[in-house]
């Protein structure tokens, strides 16, 4: 015989995410102490304190967006809307554009600017069942902009019902200060910033860019060695633009993930099946940039590499705050299957942060975080193009509305 819940989420179908979307219809879902204590038919559910009827309404896990850079000031629609009319980027780029006019805004903004800038976006995300989000610096490239990002991302948790995990990615490219010392710049990160930073606890992960715009193989490994020390796991932006190797070295770091993969090759799938390293799917920055070469999908679906879907939520190549748009954007675009999609916007995004144990699929024992959905069956969350049927969320067994009101 079942013990009693302190609430019973009645007249649910269930989308557990356990083996593809792991359906139960008429079922209901027990919470006590903000974890989710019982799962079954229901018709077989135990007491509880209370009671909420879901009105026939799909629950599933929340949703998690596990790659954003959703904290920076000020955003680029001038630079979008100087493109449209004719600039190339190297125009922009030669009169101080492109990502360096984020680090311009981002370093000029107190901690409450920044906050205060970012907390709509969040509140976007939140609005479409979203429960935890990953927050990246790299908009500061110095100790005292980097250490503010991460201050403020670490805010937006103690400010909205959201779980946000931090991640440094110091290493997103080189401030003018170290122009043409990009080893001396690493070298900061590692010897300087990192160990500060992680002291403070601001640090959850480790992010670089290995690119040939940003940083190298060598310099992102020099990087990983600098996490390893601290104990901090490791993600990679990793063949983005061109195969640099660096799913293989994230892979060989026993990294959470490798992201936007473009261009990954097919020893780099190899090494990441081997580790478990999520592949991180950025549809947003491949529609933004308009670029031609889709991830390398089937492949990695043949080798068994869980994918996980994002926004990439950043104001240079993916100004994107909806997680539904990028499940639709990783159907159409890419071929995902719906249940892929909402997989990648779930079980596999929760592994992608190393918090599969906590969050990502309905189980007993995880955190009752959950999204309530009017809609007919679970691929109508990737079908839909700019509708959000999202009824209510609970965060830690916390009913609340889609839409949270923000803090002055
Ligand atoms: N890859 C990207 O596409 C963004 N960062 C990264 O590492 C670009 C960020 C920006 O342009 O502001
Ligand atoms: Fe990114």
């Amino acid at each position: 015989m079942a013990s009693g819940c302190e609430v019973l989420f009645a007249n649910v179908h269930l989308a557990t995410m356990i083996d593809g979307y792991g359906e139960l219809r008429d079922a209901a879902i027990g919470v006590t102490g903000g974890r989710i204590a019982w799962i079954g038919p229901r018709d077989q559910a135990p007491p509880a304190d209370a009671i909420i009827d879901g009105g026939g309404c799909w629950l599933t896990p929340g949703l998690v967006d596990c790659h954003t850079h959703i904290v920076h000031a000020g955003n680029r629609s001038d630079e979008f809307e100087a493109r449209l009319n004719g600039a190339t980027y190297e125009d922009i780029a030669r009169a101080g554009g492109g990502i360096m006019s984020t680090v311009r805004a981002t370093r000029a903004a107190s901690d409450a600017e920044l906050l205060r800038q970012s907390l709509p976006r969040v509140a976007s995300l939140l609005a479409e069942g979203v429960t935890t989000i990953e927050i990246k610096s790299g908009y500061g490239l110095d100790l005292d902009t980097e250490a503010k990002m991460l201050r403020v991302a670490r805010r937006i948790g103690e400010r909205l019902p959201v779980g946000v995990a931090t991640t440094f990615l110091g290493a997103h490219a080189l401030p003018p200060e170290y122009a043409g010392r990009a080893d001396d710049y690493i070298a900061s990160l590692c010897d300087d910033m990192l160990p500060q930073l992680a002291a403070n606890g601001l640090v959850d992960a480790v992010d670089a860019f290995c690119e040939r715009i940003g940083f190298s193989n060598p310099q992102t490994e020099r990087m990983f060695e600098a996490a390893r020390l601290h104990g901090l796991p490791v993600k990679l932006h990793a063949e983005q633009l061109s195969d640099q190797r660096g799913a293989e070295l994230v892979a060989r770091f026993g990294g959470l993930s490798a992201d936007h993969l473009e261009h990954l090759s097919q020893d780099g799938i190899d090494a990441m099946a081997a580790a478990g390293t999520v592949a991180v799917l950025l549809p947003g920055a491949y529609y933004f940039l308009r670029d031609t070469t889709p991830p390398p999908i089937a492949a990695l679906r043949a080798a068994g590499v869980p994918m996980a879907v994002a926004t990439d939520c950043n104001p240079g190549t993916s100004p994107m705050t909806s997680m539904l748009l990028a499940m639709n954007m990783a159907c159409t675009l890419w071929r995902l299957t719906p249940q892929e999609a909402l997989a990648g916007a779930t079980i596999h995004a929760a592994r992608a942060l190393g918090r599969q144990a906590d969050i990502g699929t309905l189980e007993v024992g995880k955190r009752a975080d959950f999204a309530l959905w009017d809609i007919a069956r679970p691929a109508d969350l990737s079908y839909a193009i700019g509708f959000n049927p999202c009824r209510a969320v609970v965060n830690g067994g916390v009913l609340r509305d889609p839409v949270v009101s923000l803090p002055d």
